[in-house]
């Protein structure tokens, strides 16, 4: 096994952004991201190959070059962005993948254009792999290419890693295609997951409906033994950290806390606006302790920073519009003149501004009903460079898994949650310092290019 073997990434996204610039002239510039961060050191090193989509339909560019890595552009129609990505992708595996929390549609026309896009993926990757190389597969939306990839390429070591929960064989099953899915990720050799759980749900699933009989972590398939095994993700910390500590974010932190009329806590909320994040329950607590008194405006104030995030998918139109609805009727009932309950952006932020966010909050409420990790959570504690803050942590992230010392909480206990808000408000800080610096110990441990060195290394790469 050549350990100078090259790597080549296959995602939906490519690692760079399309900018037109005024003279109309177009520039790709890197994309903000804990995965390319994770892995542009490896990849320079290694005459890496990135193979994605650019995120507009149409025709793609010719590969080109960007900070040292080959870019393979793969091109989507506008039908096919419908169909692939926003049906298939985002409206049928998102739901079933995160507990049905929203009905999955499904449709064969979509399943048609899945199959089809991720035979494009795979053709690309056959055609822009060196001999011998390794493949890394990422996410939902091209779980077939590693089977696609396998029959085409039989010299590659291929990984695949999901990022999102690989679900229950009950709700699995609900997939008119699931045993295609299944099939189409047994190409790998390594299959990685957030968490053991994932691992475990998805060899079972290959008992059941293709036969095989795992033993451990691992199964026969076809002549080759398939891995199954958790990766659990993590981010940047040194970059969060060493921004945490530049003075401009601190003095910005206060800038945020005297913008809010410097209450005695502020809560925070940051996450894609998403319906598995959570945000209606988190706001129906603040709402419940309002009406009861246990916390007052301005004293107590809820920033919730939303990205905006699939607004053509019919279920996020519907849950903006909800979460928007409560936001008013909160301010309605208990704001008063230039004194909010809830601030609510429905913006994107710099690095920089997000970090001063998090520095100016005294509790961070990640509150999902299902998420595969939360980078968020993370983020938050590399942020803490102060050990201060409290982190509300639900057990239904990855990151609960990590982040033993959080306030841990069941998203569907309205009261449960409240207890831990108001204890979580009115923390002892020297026991919340100690939980911080647990925390963060934690997380500067198993950083995200532990993360990468860990799955590479199980691909026979030593980084
Ligand atoms: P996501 O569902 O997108 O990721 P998360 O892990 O929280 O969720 O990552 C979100 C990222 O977006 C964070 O880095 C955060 O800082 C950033 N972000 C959020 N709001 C922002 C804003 N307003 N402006 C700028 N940046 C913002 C999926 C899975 C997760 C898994 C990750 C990585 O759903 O479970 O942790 O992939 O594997």
């Amino acid at each position: 096994m050549s350990d100078r073997s090259s790597i080549v990434v296959v995602a939906n996204r490519l690692p760079v952004d399309r900018e037109v610039r005024p003279d109309g002239s177009v520039h790709w510039r890197p994309s903000p991201g804990g995965l390319v961060t994770a892995l542009e050191p490896v990849m320079r090193s290694r005459q890496g190959v990135w193979v994605g989509w650019s995120g507009d339909a149409g025709d793609a560019p010719e590969p080109f070059e960007a900070s040292g890595i080959q870019i393979h552009p793969v091109p989507l129609s506008a039908r096919e962005v419908d169909a692939y990505y926003e049906g298939f992708s985002n409206a049928t595996l998102w739901p079933l993948y995160h507990d049905v929390i929203a009905e999955p549609e499904y449709h064969r026309s979509w399943w048609d254009t899945y199959v089809t896009v991720n035979r494009r993926f795979a053709d690309a990757a056959a055609e822009a792999a060196p001999d011998g190389s390794v493949v890394w597969v990422q996410d939902y939306q091209l779980q077939l290419v590693p089977q696609m990839l396998r029959e085409r390429r039989p010299d590659l070591r291929i990984g695949f890693f999901l990022h999102i929960p690989f679900p229950p064989q009950e709700l699995f099953m609900q997939l008119p295609w699931r045993t295609q899915v299944v099939r189409g990720l047994l190409g790998a050799d390594l299959i990685g997951f957030q968490l053991p759980g994932g691992a475990a749900n998805f060899l079972r699933l290959a008992r059941r409906l293709v036969d095989l009989k795992p033993r451990g972590s691992e199964v026969e398939f076809e002549g080759r033994t398939v891995q199954a095994r958790a990766f659990p993700i993590s981010i940047d910390f040194t970059s969060i950290d060493s921004i945490a500590r530049e003075d401009r974010i601190a003095k910005r932190a206060a800038e945020i806390r005297d913008e809010l009329g410097n209450p005695r806590a502020i809560l925070l909320g940051v996450d894609r606006l998403d319906y598995t994040k959570g945000i209606g329950i988190r706001l129906k607590t603040f709402s419940e302790l309002l009406e009861d008194g246990s916390v007052t405006v301005p004293e107590v104030v809820l920033v919730q920073i939303a990205t905006p995030s699939r607004e053509r998918v019919e279920h996020y139109k519907v849950l903006r519009d909800e979460i928007e609805l409560q936001v008013g009727r909160i301010n309605g009932d208990y704001g008063n003149v230039g004194q909010p309950a809830v601030h609510y952006l429905h913006q994107s932020f710099s690095r920089e501004e997000l970090t001063a966010f998090y520095r100016a909050a005294d509790v961070m409420l990640v509150t999902p009903l299902r998420d595969g990790m939360n980078l968020v959570a993370k983020e938050y504690v590399a942020a803490r460079v102060d050990h201060g803050g409290t982190l509300i942590l639900s057990e239904f992230t990855g990151a609960a898994a990590e982040l033993k010392q959080a306030y841990l909480v069941n998203p569907h206990d309205v009261d449960g949650v409240k207890e831990r808000l108001l204890q979580a408000i009115h923390a002892d800080p020297a026991d919340a310092r100690r939980r911080m610096r647990r925390m963060r110990k934690q997380v500067a441990e198993h950083d995200v290019s532990r993360w990468a060195a860990d799955f590479l290394a199980a691909m026979g790469i030593e980084t």
